[in-house]
C-alpha cells in the first residue's frame, strides 16, 4: 500500500518530535518541511532526513503529492496557516493553541468540517497508555461518581529572568502564555478522562517574572544557553507565568488546578488527582507508567502500566510489557498512530469517531482560555462560551 505523504510546517522544539512519531508508523512518510526561509528549510531537510524542503510553506500546500499537514508554527500562524491548509484541502494536525481566541478557533472547526477534511490538534497527553486506562476506568465506574479532579501542570524553563522566548511576547505566543500554553492540556486530559466538560471558571493570574532580559539571539524553548556568551536587552512582560483557576464541571462537580512555569525542578509535570465516590486515582506525567489508585476500605495501589493488567479499551496504547517504561514519545505516537489510522481507513469526521482531540477540542480549549482571562480581568466566576457561533 502507498504510505500516507506529510509536510511539516515548522522544525522548531515540536515539529522534529512530530517526524519523530510519524516514522515509527511505518504507513506514513514526511516527505517535504517548510521553514521561514529556502535556506534554514534546507539546512533543517538535511539534518532530518526530509527530500524536500521549501523556503515557502505556500508552496509546500500546492504540492500535490502531500495529503496531510503538520502546523508547528509559533502560536500567532497557527490560525492563518490552519485555514490556508484546509482551503488547499489537506487533512491537517495543528499544535495547540488552535488559534489566538475562540472566535477564531470556531472559524476553524466550521472551515474544517465544511471542507470534510480529517482534523486534529495535538493534545498529546490523553494518548499515554495510563490516562487512556483511567478514562475507561471512570467509563467503567471503577471510582464510582467523579465528585472532584485537582492538580497542577508546573515546570520550570521560565524560572530565570534571561530566560526569554517567542512565547512570552503577545503578539506572537499570544494575550495567554502559561494557561494557553500549558493549561490547555491540563483541561483537555481531565476533560477526556472524567468525559466532562469545563463549563464556569474563577481565575487568578500572575507574572511572577514581570521585566525579562531578552538575548540578542533566539533562544528555542527548553534550550540552555550560556547566560555570560549573551548580549540582552530588558523587556517588561505582560503574560503570565502562573496561574490557579477554580474550576466547576457540567455536572457539578468541582476541581482546581495551578500552572506555572517558574516552578524549580518540575520540569514536565502534569498531573492530577480524581476523588470518586468509591475510589480515587493520582497520575504524574513525569512518571507516566504508574497509576496511584486509592481506597476508603483497603489498602491503596500502584499500578504499574502493563498489557494485562490494563483494561482491554487501554491496550491498544500500550506496546510493551510492563517495566518496559513508556513515555511522552510514546504518547505523541499513539497521537499520530490514532489519527493516521483514522485517515487510511478512510473514516470521516463526521460520521466515526476519533481517538484523537479534533479542532471541535481545540476550539473547546479556547473557550476555556477565554473564559479564564476573562476571569481574571474581572475577579468573578465566568461561564465557559463553548458553543460554534
Ligand atoms: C512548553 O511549555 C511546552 O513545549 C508546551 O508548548 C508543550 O505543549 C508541552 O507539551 C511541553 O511544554
Amino acid at each position: 500500500m502507498e504510505k500516507i505523504k506529510v509536510g511539516v510546517i515548522g522544525t522548531g522544539f515540536i515539529g522534529p518530535t512530530h517526524i519523530e512519531a510519524i516514522r515509527r508508523l511505518g504507513f506514513v512518510e514526511v516527505v517535504a518541511l517548510a521553514e521561514t526561509s529556502q535556506e534554514a528549510a534546507e539546512k533543517k531537510a538535511a539534518e532530518l532526513g526530509i527530500p524536500k524542503a521549501y523556503g515557502n510553506y505556500r508552496e509546500m500546500l500546492q504540492d500535490r503529492d502531500i495529503h496531510v499537514v503538520h502546523n508547528c508554527t509559533p502560536n500567532h500562524l497557527h490560525f492563518a496557516i490552519n485555514k490556508e491548509i484546509i482551503l488547499a484541502g489537506k487533512h491537517v494536525i495543528s499544535e495547540k493553541p488552535l488559534a489566538m481566541n475562540s472566535e477564531e478557533s470556531a472559524e476553524l472547526l466550521e472551515l474544517a468540517e465544511k471542507h470534510g477534511v480529517v482534523h486534529g490538534v495535538n493534545f498529546n497527553y490523553r494518548q499515554h497508555a495510563s490516562v487512556q486506562n483511567l478514562h475507561a476506568m471512570v467509563v467503567n465506574g471503577d471510582l464510582g461518581k467523579v465528585n472532584l479532579v485537582h492538580g497542577s501542570y508546573l515546570q520550570d524553563w521560565l524560572l530565570f529572568e534571561t530566560d526569554f522566548n517567542w512565547r512570552l511576547a503577545p503578539e506572537v505566543g499570544g494575550k495567554s502564555r502559561a494557561v494557553a500554553d500549558i493549561g490547555s492540556h491540563w483541561c483537555d486530559t481531565v476533560q477526556y478522562v472524567t468525559g466532562k466538560r469545563i463549563v464556569e471558571v474563577f481565575a487568578d493570574l500572575a507574572t511572577v517574572v514581570p521585566v525579562r532580559k531578552k538575548a540578542k539571539n533566539t533562544i528555542a524553548t527548553f534550550s540552555a544557553q550560556n547566560i555570560e556568551e549573551q548580549e540582552y536587552e530588558d523587556v517588561s512582560i505582560n503574560t503570565e507565568d502562573y496561574a490557579s483557576v477554580l474550576v466547576r464541571f457540567e455536572d457539578g462537580a468541582r476541581g482546581v488546578f495551578t500552572v506555572s512555569q517558574v516552578s524549580a525542578g518540575r520540569k514536565n509535570r502534569l498531573s492530577f488527582e480524581i476523588n470518586g465516590s468509591q475510589s480515587s486515582v493520582f497520575w504524574n506525567q513525569e512518571e507516566p507508567e504508574k497509576l496511584w489508585i486509592g481506597h476508603r476500605d483497603r489498602a491503596n495501589e500502584i499500578l504499574l502500566a502493563d498489557p494485562s493488567l490494563f483494561t482491554p479499551e487501554a491496550r491498544s496504547a500500550i506496546h510493551h510489557p510492563g517495566g518496559h517504561n513508556e513515555g511522552w514519545p510514546d504518547a505523541l505516537k499513539n497521537m499520530m498512530l490514532n489519527f493516521y489510522s483514522f485517515v487510511r481507513d478512510g473514516k470521516s469526521l463526521k460520521t466515526d469517531k476519533p481517538n484523537f482531540a479534533t479542532f471541535e477540542d481545540g476550539h473547546i480549549s479556547m473557550c476555556i482560555t477565554d473564559a479564564i482571562l476573562e476571569s481574571n480581568q474581572q475577579q468573578k466566576w465566568v461561564k465557559v462560551q463553548a458553543g460554534k457561533e
